[in-house]
């Protein structure tokens, strides 16, 4: 929904009809403002090397959440312990993320999940039929066969949190855990 500037092959193109956000029927479109849109991300493993990212997403989460991950680690907040990526192999181009980790084996995904749960991506700068309101992104992310991921844990936080005092981040526990299990709520 946020074409890369920097691939250069296009995968999918945008035009009405494969729009999301158009709810509207035989060739009359209808951009309903307040729809909700969703993401189900369903894995079986921590993702290893997203350090292939634009600039302006790159560690974004940096200053505006504690769930963020650097480098090859995510701190621990909270109840959620420390944790270090498991080596991944092949596919990492040092020169496409900027050489900031031979392999670009980084993190990135808890700082699309902000960027995305926090950003309108409808608006006249950014992508396509500017709507009112808001339209974001919320993330759900299922870790299936495993349990217990710092980063899916924090991309969950990032990209589900309800942000009940308008601060635009996930800064009081009950904005992502409202069941109070010390779980995110969409993890
Ligand atoms: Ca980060
Ligand atoms: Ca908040
Ligand atoms: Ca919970």
């Amino acid at each position: 929904m946020v074409p890369d500037q920097g691939i250069t092959q296009v995968i999918f193109t945008i035009n009405n009809n494969n729009d999301p956000f158009n709810y509207g029927t035989g060739g009359s479109p209808r951009w309903p403002s307040c729809s909700k849109n969703f993401v189900l991300y369903i894995t079986d493993g921590e993702p290893c090397a997203d350090g292939y990212l634009p600039n302006s997403l790159r560690d974004y989460a940096s200053g505006r959440s504690q769930y963020n991950c650097s480098g090859t680690s995510c701190p621990a907040v909270g109840s959620f312990p420390a944790s270090t990526f498991p080596s991944c192999t092949g596919g990492g181009e040092s020169s496409s993320c900027g050489g900031i980790v031979s392999g670009c084996y980084v993190a990135g995904i808890e700082d699309v999940a902000l960027y995305m749960h926090t950003t309108d991506l409808r608006s006249p700068t950014l992508g396509v039929n500017n709507m009112p309101g808001i339209q974001n992104l919320t993330l759900f992310s299922v870790f299936a066969f495993g349990k217990g991921s710092t980063l899916l844990r924090y991309a969950a936080i990032n990209g589900g949190f309800e942000d009940l005092n308008g601060s635009n981040t996930p800064d009081d526990q009950s904005e992502w855990d409202q069941d109070g299990d010390g779980e995110p709520d969409t993890f």
